[in-house]
């Protein structure tokens, strides 16, 4: 690469930045891996929040005809709890194992746009800001995570907020989807063919398609809601001619997808995980593959399931409860293929393990009441029940959650080069499973005995029975408290002064494990070259005459080697940057002003994102960018590969 072309000596402000630590570098840092980290910390913060709300909502319902909260902070409570888990909380987190693993796992040194990453990572933040602060600028959103119309319009609901904020994150994830998607597609390492790719990088290429083709239909959705109720326009308004159906229509045409969106990263993390712990390969590596992508297409087929008990007709319900009903095949085959991972195997129930088996089987009960919903008849009883408030939590928190949070405890000591704490990781796994089935379990009691949800008040009538279990409910989110505090202390004292780690602790598969813990700034040494599925388990391992495994010694497995060495070259890493933290702060006065509408706000934004954009464009690279490490000694990090 060429000298950059600013003058040498004086720094302006157009020199990019260099810093490689404190503050300023991560503000300004392209790297995936402190992104990927920044999401994490980022996570936990409104996972708080989310909490916090949460609480709110059990603490009204613990006892019928409670009256702790108005109803207008009820709803504004279920609200922002329902947007924070889904597109604070769970999506965000994925994207932080999207940032620090795909790149690693497809043995690359970065994704393929680093500032784009950042803005991905700034938009989120900002966006999740800008919803918050609408509990000090007059009220939350208060119309439930769907929105749906007529009442989202109406003036009394505080759905503008909704409008905007939830376009920003999309806006996000969309440009986050585009990176990995490229990423994946043409920075795998040499020889790294499809069918060699880790499973986790499947479902990552599956869940950045959904986004990228589910997320422009809520943007149509979103942009008419503001029309509607900002600028006074009537897509929705039934009483000027508007529908309120189409807005179902657009919300679960992306809703559904959504849902996949939420569980197909987790779906990746413990097919990682149970093979490792198992001692044996994936079993079906083909079919969990395909059943992934089979599920991204049907997802995008059942959005009417949502909308049974709208007036959609007969024909529509019979087609969207065939196709809920199919869409339970590709999502059998992948239990199945995990239950046959573990069997015979030799399991270790290491925390991450622990996880991933909860996974399995905390889905598996969701998805059962899943298909209950997709029968007519049974929907139209259960339709805004509690039933259906039980179904979606076990799919997204002893689904989605339970998996993430086992990637969590399995890359920890990739990311920290330190163990967490088994014995703490332990207790949160057993008082986490305690406490999310006495929350969640009574529901669907509670439900099939009639209690509507998205009410304030928990109606006496209902009987002693229902409010019983309520009462239990309550009881279980103080068990997940408890749980979660187990979690938090095991992760700040681990981070400070766990067991040290080593580069390959679980004797895991796949590439990242190659890489040292943590990794360094530019990944690996040099490029692995792939010539298997779980190619750093065949580094390490052959077969006897029996087929069983036998360790390599380190440094005989040469013909894994690529035979080319960059020992010597420079390693070109992206230079950090101001921009996308400047260009993604002209956000806010956009988004304040499309509020209002506030005209000269939403000027002063528009000129600041170009700005912003411009600015981006014509940034030079770094001085003095011929001087990028060095690799120096190859041979200390690399296991596995001889020295020639
Ligand atoms: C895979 C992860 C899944 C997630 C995250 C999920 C999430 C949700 C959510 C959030 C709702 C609430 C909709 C509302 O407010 O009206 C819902 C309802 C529904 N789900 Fe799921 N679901 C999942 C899987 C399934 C499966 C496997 C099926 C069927 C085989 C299914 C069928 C339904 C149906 C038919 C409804 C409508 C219920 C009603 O309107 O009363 N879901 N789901
Ligand atoms: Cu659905």
């Amino acid at each position: 690469m060429s000298h950059s072309t600013t003058t040498t000596g004086r720094r302006s402000v157009f020199s990019r930045p260099t810093a490689e630590t404190g503050f300023s570098s991560w503000i300004t840092t392209t790297d995936h891996k402190k992104i990927g980290i920044m999401y994490f910390f980022t996570v936990l913060v409104f996972f708080f929040l989310g909490g916090v709300e949460s609480g709110v909502i059990r603490a009204q319902l613990a006892q019928a005809e409670q009256s702790l909260v108005t109803p207008e902070i009820y709803n504004q409570a279920f609200t922002m709890h329902g947007i924070t888990m889904v597109f604070l909380v769970v999506m965000p987190l994925s994207a932080a194992f999207f940032n620090y693993l795909i790149p690693l796992q497809i043995g690359a040194r970065d994704v393929a746009f680093p500032r784009l990453n950042a803005f991905s990572y700034w938009m989120y933040l900002f966006g999740g800001i800008f919803l918050y602060s609408s509990f000090l600028l007059g009220g939350a959103p208060n119309g439930s995570w769907v929105g749906y119309a007529p009442l989202s319009i109406d003036s009394v609901s505080n759905m503008a907020f909704y409008a905007v904020g939830i376009q920003l994150l999309g806006v996000s994830s969309l440009a986050a989807a585009v990176n990995f998607i490229v990423t994946i597609l043409n920075m795998r390492a040499p020889g790294m063919t499809f069918m060699r790719m880790p499973m986790f990088i499947w479902m990552s290429l599956v869940t950045n398609f959904l986004l990228l083709f589910a997320l422009p239909i809520i943007a149509v959705a979103l942009f008419m809601l503001q029309f509607d109720t900002v600028f006074g326009a009537q897509f929705f308004n039934p009483a000027t001619g508007g529908d309120p159906i189409l807005w179902q229509h657009l919300f679960w045409l992306f809703g559904h997808p959504e849902v996949y969106i939420m569980i197909l990263p987790a779906m990746g993390i413990v097919s990682e995980i149970l093979p490792v712990f198992s001692r044996k390969p994936l079993f079906g590596y083909a079919a969990v593959a395909f059943a992934g992508a089979a599920i991204g297409f049907i997802g995008f087929g059942v959005w009417a399931h949502h909308m049974f008990t709208s007036s959609i007709g007969p024909v529509a319900r019979s087609a969207f409860a065939l196709s809920t009903m199919f869409i339970a095949v590709p999502t059998g085959i992948k239990i199945f293929n995990w239950v046959f991972t573990m069997w015979g195997g030799k399991l270790r129930f290491t925390t991450p393990m622990l996880f991933s088996i909860g996974f399995v089987s905390m889905f598996t009960i969701g998805g059962l009441s899943g298909v209950t919903h997709s029968i007519v008849p049974h929907n139209a009883q259960q339709h805004d029940t509690y039933y259906v408030v039980a179904h979606f939590h076990y799919v997204l928190f002893g689904g989605a959650l339970f998996g993430l949070i086992a990637g969590i405890y399995y890359w920890f000591p990739k990311v920290t080069g330190r163990l967490m704490s088994e014995r703490l990781g332990k207790a949160h796994f057993w008082t986490w499973l305690l406490g999310f089935n006495l929350t969640f379990g009574p529901m669907h009691m509670s439900g099939l005995l009639g209690q509507p949800r998205r009410t304030a008040v928990l109606p006496g009538e209902l009987g002693g029975t229902v409010e019983l279990y309520n009462l239990l409910s309550s009881l279980g989110l103080l068990v997940l408290v408890v749980s979660a505090l187990i979690f938090l202390y095991n992760l700040v004292v681990s981070i400070k002064s766990g067991v040290a780690s080593g580069p390959d602790p679980w004797d895991a598969r796949t590439l990242e494990w190659l890489s040292a813990s943590p990794p360094k700034h530019y990944n690996f040494d040099v490029i692995p070259t792939i010539s298997h599925r779980d190619e750093f388990w065949h580094r390490k391992y052959a077969e006897d005459e029996a087929g069983r495994p036998v360790a390599v010694p380190a440094g005989a497995s040469e013909e894994h080697g690529d035979g080319h060495d960059d020992r010597g070259e420079h390693i070109h890493m992206p230079d950090p940057s101001y921009w996308p933290l400047v260009m993604c702060l002209g956000f806010f006065p956009l988004a304040y002003g499309l509020i209002g509408p506030i005209w000269p706000a939403i000027i002063v934004g528009v000129v600041w994102i170009i700005i912003g954009y411009f600015g981006w464009i014509i940034e030079p690279v770094a001085e003095g960018d011929d001087d990028d490490p060095v690799v120096e000694d190859p041979d200390a990090h690399r296991s596995g590969v001889a020295a020639h």
